[in-house]
């Protein structure tokens, strides 16, 4: 017996219409006209758009950070995000200084194990390139892990320099691992912050302000140079401004290997959401910073031509009430990050395709397609097409729905997007086959989600 998904619109990257899913064993079988037999089940998606579940590959769940821990463990952030409408997501698993890459996977696996709703993977960040790290790197594709993460920026705790980049780059290109870069000049930051803070500028503002877009700019130039000089491939997280879009544009022109998310929230805001009454401005401190309205207008257009092949969140919740509070004397002592991946498909949805910014297929592109061909789920996730995992959302388009963080899943107690107004929200979510979410109740078993081995790059 098979499960029919029968009636409705799907919606790949390529194109939508009207057909049948035929699911058996967890994946898709078939895809067309009339696949219903005798003793199916059958899910009826008359009226709805059947789009491949979303894949957040931009997220930190139970993560230590600026002496607190986000707020969304496996299990609630996993919830959160089923709820809207994202079926997988790759986690940040952060090597503690001193520690091996393998035992920093083997605690994010325990965090995760017996937790998960969704399948998920994850990315090592290297904060320590000792030698026999640096060996490791050979290593983790047999662990089912295809991408480190470089940042460049946090001086003191995560940032490395441009030695170990260089290193690191040149070691994952051989092991067929993709090198991301959190790219902003943590030396010159950590300048201009120590400048602000003696000058009694201790607001939230503040943030954005000691967080140039040139300071990105220029660190995108600089990783995407060594990438460039070694062959490697190179992904450029959470692109927030104008400047370093243009250096991502011109290194592509060139053919170097290099692609680039942007995250939700830069299309929303903007550096004056830091400067709201009192301490509010906290709830919008991450890095980098938001930006300016040109800078928005800059990333629509560069979703919509490619130049951006991804939209993800870097989810990394802090509650207001009780962490970004560790900041109110002094912004460089706010916990750095926002919560969005319960929102991210909504608002995009309603702000780029209702928008008229780019298509329902483009849509799927940036939010499932892209980031699973980018990061070796390539023909296992992201598509509603024969041979792919069925991990389907139903959405109804016409669904109206307020964001609030008071019905929203998160363990975070606010919402970027409070009182937002969109129409269409995913009504029913299935996970290799099994429903997971309908009509916001989940069904899913805690600890039904699975570690997922990823391809090399
Ligand atoms: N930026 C954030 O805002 N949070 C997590 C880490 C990062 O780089
Ligand atoms: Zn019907
Ligand atoms: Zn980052
Ligand atoms: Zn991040």
């Amino acid at each position: 017996m098979s499960l029919i998904i029968s009636g409705g619109t799907v919606v790949t990257a390529e194109g939508q219409f009207q057909a049948d899913v035929r699911v058996d064993g967890g994946q898709i079988a078939a895809v067309g006209r009339g696949l219903a037999q005798a003793g199916d089940e059958v899910i009826d998606a008359d009226g709805k758009h059947i789009l491949p579940g979303g894949i957040d590959v931009h997220t930190h769940l139970s993560m230590p950070s600026m002496g607190t821990v986000t707020c969304d463990d496996y299990y609630t952030g996993q919830v959160a995000a089923v709820m809207g409408g994202t079926t997988t997501h790759l986690d940040f698993c952060i090597q503690p200084k001193g520690s091996s890459l393998k035992a920093a996977l083997d605690t994010w696996h325990g965090r995760a194990r017996g937790q998960a709703v969704i399948d998920y993977g994850f990315h090592v960040a290297v904060t320590d390139p000792l030698p026999e790290v640096l060996d490791e790197i050979a290593t983790l594709p047999d662990q089912g892990v295809t991408s480190i993460k470089l940042f460049l920026a946090y001086k003191d705790t995560l940032q490395v320099d441009d030695t170990a980049l260089f290193r690191c780059l040149e070691r994952a290109r051989d092991a067929g691992v993709l090198t991301l870069v959190h790219a902003e000049n943590g030396d010159a930051i950590e300048v201009l912050m120590a400048e602000a803070v003696a000058r009694g500028e201790t607001a939230p503002k503040y943030h954005a302000l000691t967080r140039p877009p040139e300071l990105e700019a220029e660190a995108t130039g600089r990783a995407v140079a060594l990438a460039e000089v070694l062959g490697a491939p190179l992904y450029i997280v959470h692109l927030s401004c104008r400047p370093a879009l243009v250096r991502v544009r011109e290194a592509q022109a060139r053919g170097a290997r290099v692609t680039a998310e942007t995250c939700t929230q830069y299309f929303f805001f903007t550096k004056d959401d830091l400067d709201r009454p009192g301490f509010e401005g906290a709830k919008w401190v991450c890095s980098p910073p938001p930006r300016e309205k040109e800078d928005q207008q800059a990333l629509w257009a560069a979703v919509a031509d490619g130049t951006l092949s991804v939209i993800s969140t870097d989810h990394c919740p802090f509650r207001f009430d009780s962490q970004k509070t560790l900041g109110r004397d002094d912004f460089t002592l706010i916990p750095n990050g926002v919560p969005g991946i319960e929102e991210r498909l909504m608002v995009l949805h309603q702000a780029g395709v209702r928008g008229g910014h780019f298509s329902l297929e483009r849509f799927v592109a940036l939010t499932a397609t892209n980031p699973a061909r980018s990061f070796g789920l390539g023909g296992v996730k992201g598509s509603v097409a024969p041979g792919y995992d069925a991990d389907l959302a139903l959405w109804n388009l016409a669904r109206p729905h307020m964001i609030t963080a008071a019905t929203n899943h998160s363990a975070v107690d606010y919402s970027l997007y409070e009182g937002m107004a969109v129409q269409g929200r995913p009504v029913t979510v299935l996970i290799r086959g099994q429903t997971v979410m309908h009509e916001g109740r989940l069904l899913a078993e805690r600890g039904s989600g699975q570690f997922l081995h990823r391809q090399r790059i």
